[in-house]
């Protein structure tokens, strides 16, 4: 290892696409680490308001709620077009995801999406204080640290990607990659989920970009920048979750639920409406279980939840008709006057329903076709009572399943295997479901959302800041 460089005391500056301001709506587990993060030394939160104006960026809004500034700004309609549905989600997101068939690439999307990005340098810009620490997040904002170095911005700048990263191979086929991905080698650390993220990084690097991997484990451009990259799978807040859980069961939301299943075994999804979410397979998997296991009819209910998203690129549009298509179909051959069999829910719930929907489920169905981690895995597995554990099924490919073997793990696509596995979670003796799920709650004890923040920024903290603005 090289040395260590002294640590900094600066503030905290955190950037994504959205920030949860004050008093919003209950935020997620992310939202509320980030917020921890802010709190402990001060800090500011910088990103998009979620409004239109008619020029992006031309006023900063601030609110501030103690050592915590918030500042965003507004983007023109163009902008939102070219910088958010098209190419942060109309682009990257199916790339990052492995579906290259879907991606809808324009020059005039990747034109707005640097250009929204230049705007977040500039503003940013001056609200940076010479020792604050930089923590940029996710697929949105990729260039900007290398902008903020063209401005000459020294200060530690990281950065940590939701998402998955796919192999080079893949990568290579996004129009302008280098121009884009090489942008990270501008960060002091890049950080990601997963061994095989972090795998497809290096290979980019050393590959692709002509880097060299020093002792110290940093990487070294060919134009002499030099930056980290590791791993650092995210988590939630466990002990929230699980007092969450315990207080859920007293709730009149769950006790509705709990009636109104009469003894039958519960199933969950809850996703966001989403393709890498692997939900059509999803459904199919469960058609092939009632197909074969006529024994479970009455038995069993899936409840799937998927609150809409990302509503204006078409992909989305098309995934929710699809689902309503299914649902629909598998309801009306199944259904008797007294059982439906699927009950699919396009709302979202309060984070302290969820957690005791959670707990009064058997089996949870998360079966992504690709997920950078996936917190509702972990959000089941928290929310679980010790005596009587449900069981977790879980796609392989979501980060998650690499820490959580002890899930039942799944290839989503292949929906025998799945209903397999549903047959097996609804038959497990309670030894066995305690025993899986001993093993993963351990996991989440030892790594919550607090280890992840805390070691990404201690790693950040340490590492050398630019002696030039490269
Ligand atoms: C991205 C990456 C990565 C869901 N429905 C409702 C609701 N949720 C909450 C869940 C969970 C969160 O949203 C979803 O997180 P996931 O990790 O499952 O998935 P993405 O939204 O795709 O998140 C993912 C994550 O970033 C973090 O790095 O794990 O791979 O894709 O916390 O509980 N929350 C509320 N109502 C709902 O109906 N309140």
């Amino acid at each position: 290892m090289t040395p260590r460089a002294k640590a900094t005391p600066g503030r905290l500056v955190v950037v994504s696409n959205r920030v949860a301001l004050p008093r919003q709506t209950t935020p997620g587990g992310l939202a509320s680490a980030l917020q921890a993060a802010l709190l402990e030394r001060g800090g500011l939160w910088f990103g998009w308001s979620g409004k239109l104006a008619a020029a992006t960026g031309a006023e900063v809004h601030h609110q501030r709620s103690g050592n915590v500034e918030y500042a965003t700004i507004d983007l023109s309609r163009a902008d939102q077009e070219g910088y958010y549905t098209g190419f942060a989600n109309g682009t990257l997101w199916p790339m990052l995801h492995y579906r290259p068939d879907l991606v809808n690439y324009q020059r005039s999307h990747l034109d707005g999406y640097l250009r929204v990005n230049a705007i977040f340098a500039d503003q940013l810009k001056r609200l940076i204080r010479r020792d604050d620490i930089i923590w940029v997040h996710d697929y949105h904002l990729i260039p900007l640290a290398s902008m903020l170095r063209e401005r000459g911005v020294r200060n530690r700048i990281g950065f940590f990607l939701h998402t998955p990263l796919p192999a080079a191979g893949l990568l290579i086929a996004l129009p302008n990659h280098r121009q884009l991905l090489e942008t990270l080698a501008s960060c002091n650390l890049v950080g990601v989920h997963t061994a095989r993220d972090l795998r497809a990084l290096e290979d980019y690097f050393l590959h692709e970009s002509g880097a060299s991997m020093r002792t110290g484990g940093r990487m070294r451009m060919p134009d002499g920048r030099l930056f980290r990259a590791a791993r650092f799978p995210i988590s939630i807040d466990t002990a929230a979750i699980v007092r969450a859980a315990q207080d859920a069961e007293s709730q009149p939301e769950s006790r509705r639920l709990q009636a109104s299943l009469e003894d039958r075994a519960l199933i969950i999804g809850v996703d966001r409406l989403d393709y890498a979410k692997g939900l059509p397979q999803r459904f199919e998997a469960y058609a092939r279980l009632l197909e074969r296991a006529p024994e479970l009819h009455r038995k069993v209910i899936f409840m799937q939840i998927a609150p809409p998203s990302r509503g204006a690129v078409q992909e989305y549009r098309q995934i929710r008709r699809e689902l309503e298509r299914t649902a629909g179909h598998i309801n009306g051959k199944y259904a008797t006057p007294d059982w439906v069999p699927i009950r699919y829910i396009n709302k979202s719930f309060p984070h302290r329903s969820l957690a005791g929907y959670y707990r009064s489920a058997r089996v949870a169905l998360v079966t992504p076709l690709r997920d950078g981690m996936n917190l509702v895995a972990k959000e089941y597995v928290a929310c679980q009572r010790r005596r009587d554990p449900g069981v977790l099924i879980l796609s392989r490919f979501a980060g998650a399943a690499q820490e959580l073997t002890e899930a039942l793990l799944v290839n989503p696509a292949d929906a025998e295997e799945v209903a397999d596995a549903l047959e097996r979670a609804l038959k497990m003796p309670l030894r066995q479901r305690q025993s899986r799920w001993a093993a993963m709650m351990e996991t989440l004890e030892a790594n919550d959302i607090t280890n992840w923040r805390t070691s990404f920024l201690d790693v950040l903290r340490h590492e050398p800041p630019r002696r030039d603005a490269a």
